[in-house]
């Protein structure tokens, strides 16, 4: 008889963090199902979560680190053989060339591993490298760079759950998850919201899933985000819907403000938008007077991948404001912390502060470190250029750079340079095939879980993280498979840091990627030397100052939601503090924005189409891809274009096109999709090969990255390459 047993878990290959059920059956995980008895997701999952145990399962599956070899080829190493000799060479190259030369990446999949990126953050501290990059920096910098510039509202975000309005903007929160509708059964949200009679706004090229069920959906070119915003606020402010005494009590800078997105008329942004000019002003309408007034407004990696993605958070914080939208004294706070440490959430502003332009200097285009961390597309140029602080070591934990990055050519060569490569992946990824070490990790049922790090999201921007004081910690749900030899992430820098006998500390949660900002004092965990830590050690140090006690959460396997009544306070008496809407700098790029040509700009007749992004409901960027229970067949991201527009080329659905921007081009499979704009194409990032894999593309994709350079169009703040609103051409393949 075989021996089954099922057990609450948590998914965390999104930010939703589900609890589901988990099925171990004669030691391997068999099934994962939404879990009924969670309070907070009620028998709620996504394909992705249920395919965790073919993803466990994968025969692909690394249960092994691995060692390049003299030629070319991997061989079995032990994980402690690896920490031995990759410890060493650290060594010798920091001994040679100063730590500057170490760089390390945390990608996507640090998030389901709360110590592994803070252990990550922790090794870069002790080695005293400044260069600890994050995927922020290519995903939407612009979050914090606008916070930064803003300043944050003490009282915390609106419950989208009680709004009337609310605006998206290039955000598709119900296959995303991410940003705007909370992301726990988003769907669900949404319906009962609209049931509610919430009128949904959504700004999108296409007719998203989100976008299908909006009261108003605004289907513009694209990267006309910043042209959009600056166009509502100046019909709000012109039809006085304005909250004028929440903004005289706190903000500055609203008369600045007016005057810049004066020429903003509707007339010229429905024209430069091409968005019709009443749908505009019902936009507007609904957004500032409908209902009890409530909602905010939020921007997602469409819009912010388009250029001025800080103007345009900016700008979305700027609406916010001055509709006076804001959790107010009295009322409920929206995310009170569970496993994050209680604040007194207040009714007034935390005042600006210096978001960019400090710390280290990259090398490369005046780039500096920020708020929302250092210029990851800046990183593959700072292994390439030599001279003093040339990065020679790159530590790479739960990324692709092969995939992800821009410029797929440059990152190879980048990567293909370094003298020490090591990642720490569960398969050989595009960029462990580039590897000298590869660290097979634990992943997701393998190891204990907790919700924090969903509730971390919060600090990312408004409109996302737990939206109630929910949490759930489950231990260890199944064994490492048999014979393997995995390691949790955050015991192999603890075992570089030992054998390098370096001290460690630790200050934040996650290094750069969430800001500066936090309610409450960052944790700080205590090492206590050569004493076997686990990682229930580690989370209780990290929950030591929990508002709800870590043992109390652990009580409550299948996930609660605790009873927390707290209400935001009032304004301290002698309070002053402002948030600013008329920062000179976000303003000035105001300026810029409308004193572009944008005709010229979209005249060049050799790319007739704008290329955008958009997410996969099946895979987490490059995750799952190659997986028959995810890809069901279709291995590859097709180019997306309006029938009407394959036919006026020519083309057929199905049939095999190349894409060319002014920088590159990828062959791709061409997929007719009602839901664009006649004018634009999208593509799903995070596909394809190497550099000279191009003619699999049906089996593995295409990389979107290739078709875009990090050094002509990109952020002088943040370093973001355009990697939306891409000019392209698309022809038939010949070759
Ligand atoms: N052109 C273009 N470029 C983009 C984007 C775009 O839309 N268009 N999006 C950008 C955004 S928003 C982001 S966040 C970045 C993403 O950039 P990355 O985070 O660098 O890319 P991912 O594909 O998410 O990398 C995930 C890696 O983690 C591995 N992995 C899977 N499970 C585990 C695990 O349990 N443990 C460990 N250690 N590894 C695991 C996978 O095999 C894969 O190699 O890409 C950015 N780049
Ligand atoms: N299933 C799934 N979930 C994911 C991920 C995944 O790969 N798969 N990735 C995760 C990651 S790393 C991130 S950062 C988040 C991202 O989360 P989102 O930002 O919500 O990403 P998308 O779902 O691609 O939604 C972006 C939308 O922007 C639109 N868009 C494109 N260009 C423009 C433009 O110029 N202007 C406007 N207004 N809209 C535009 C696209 O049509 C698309 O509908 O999702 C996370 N969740
Ligand atoms: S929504 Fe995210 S956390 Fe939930 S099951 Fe899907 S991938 Fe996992
Ligand atoms: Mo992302």
């Amino acid at each position: 008889m075989p021996h089954s047993a099922t057990r609450p878990g948590i998914c965390r290959i999104c930010s939703a963090h589900c609890g589901v059920l988990a099925t171990v059956t004669d030691g391997r995980l068999t099934k994962v199902a939404g879990d009924p008895d969670n309070p907070m997701f009620k028998g709620y999952t996504c394909i992705k979560g249920r395919a965790l145990p073919e993803i466990h399962n994968n025969p692909a599956r690394l249960l092994h680190s691995q060692k390049r070899q003299a030629d070319g080829s991997y061989a079995r190493i032990t994980s402690e053989r690896a920490m031995d000799e990759i410890a060493a060479r650290l060594q010798q190259l920091i001994a040679e060339h100063g730590p500057r030369s170490v760089a390390m990446y945390l990608g996507t999949n640090g998030l389901p591993y709360p110590a592994s990126a803070l252990m990550g953050n922790a090794f870069m501290r002790g080695i005293e490298s400044p260069m600890f990059f994050t995927a922020n920096t290519i995903d939407q910098p612009g979050k914090q760079i606008a916070l930064a510039a803003h300043g944050h509202w003490l009282g915390g975000d609106i419950d989208f759950n009680e709004a009337d309005s609310w605006m998206l903007v290039g955000t598709n929160p119900l296959v995303s998850k991410a940003i705007g509708i909370p992301g726990q059964n988003p769907s669900q949200n949404l319906r009962a919201a609209i049931d509610r009679g919430m009128k949904l706004i959504v700004i999108d090229p296409r007719r998203s899933q989100t976008a299908a069920r909006a009261a108003i959906h605004l289907q513009p070119r694209p990267g006309e985000d910043v042209t959009i915003l600056a166009g509502i606020i100046n019909i709000i402010i012109g039809e006085q819907w304005h909250d004028r005494a929440f903004i005289d009590e706190n903000a500055a800078g609203f008369d600045d403000l007016a005057r810049a997105v004066v020429g903003f008329t509707p007339d010229y942004v429905a024209r430069r938008a091409d968005v019709p000019k009443a749908q505009l002003l019902e936009a507007a309408s609904v957004f500032a007077t409908y209902g009890t007034k409530r909602g905010m407004v939020n921007a997602g990696t469409g819009a912010n991948f388009a250029m001025h993605g800080n103007l345009l958070e900016y700008l979305c914080l700027c609406l916010t404001t001055i509709c006076g939208r804001w959790q107010r004294a009295g009322e409920r706070v929206t995310r009170p912390n569970t496993l994050l440490p209680a604040f007194t959430a207040k009714a007034q502003a935390h005042p600006p502060y210096e978001g960019w332009g400090y710390g280290e200097r990259l090398r490369v285009r005046g780039l500096t470190d920020t708020v929302s961390g250092m210029p990851t597309a800046a990183l593959a140029d700072e292994i390439l250029l030599e001279g003093d602080g040339q990065v020679r070591a790159l530590i790479c934990i739960g990324g692709n750079p092969m995939a992800a990055w821009p410029d797929q050519r440059k990152t190879h060569r980048a990567l293909e340079s370094l003298d020490l490569l090591v990642t720490l992946d569960t398969e050989m990824s595009l960029t462990s095939q580039l590897a000298d070490y590869v660290i097979a990790p634990m992943m997701q049922m393998e190891t204990p879980a907790m919700t924090m790090g969903s509730e971390l999201i919060k600090y990312y921007t408004s409109g996302t993280g737990i939206p109630a004081a929910y949490g759930q910690y489950v231990p260890r749900i199944v064994d490492p498979p048999e014979d393997s030899d995995l390691i949790e992430e955050w015991l192999f820098f603890l075992g570089l840091a030992r054998r390098m006998d370096l001290e460690l500390w630790f200050v934040n949660f996650f290094g750069g990627g969430g800001g500066r900002f936090m309610e409450s004092p960052p944790i700080v965990l205590q090492m206590n030397g050569e004493t076997a830590l686990t990682t229930e050690d580690l989370f209780a140090q990290m929950c030591a100052t929990s508002r709800i006690p870590l043992d109390e959460v652990r009580k409550h396997p299948h996930g609660k939601i605790f009873d927390v009544d707290v209400v935001v306070a009032e304004r301290d008496p002698d309070c002053s503090d402002k948030l600013d809407v008329g920062n000179i700098h976000m303003l000035a790029e105001v300026a810029a924005v409308r004193a572009e040509d944008f005709v010229a700009e979209r005249s060049d007749s050799a790319f007739p189409f704008r290329l955008i992004p958009r997410r996969h409901q099946n895979f987490m960027n490059s995750s799952g891809t190659a997986l028959a229970a995810l890809n069901r067949g279709k291995p590859y991201n097709p180019v997306y274009m309006h029938p009407d527009t394959v036919n006026a080329l020519g083309l057929e659905s199905g049939g095999s096109v190349r894409v060319t921007s002014n920088h590159d081009s990828v062959p791709a499979v061409l997929e007719a999709d009602d839901t664009l704009r006649r004018d634009v194409v999208a593509m799903h990032h995070a596909f394809g090969g190497m550099p000279a894999e191009d003619g699999n593309f049906r089996e593995h994709g295409t990389n979107v990255g290739r078709l875009v350079p990090t050094d002509v169009d990109y952020d002088a703040i943040t370093g973001l390459p355009r990697q939306g609103n891409i000019a392209v051409a698309v022809n038939r393949l010949t070759e």
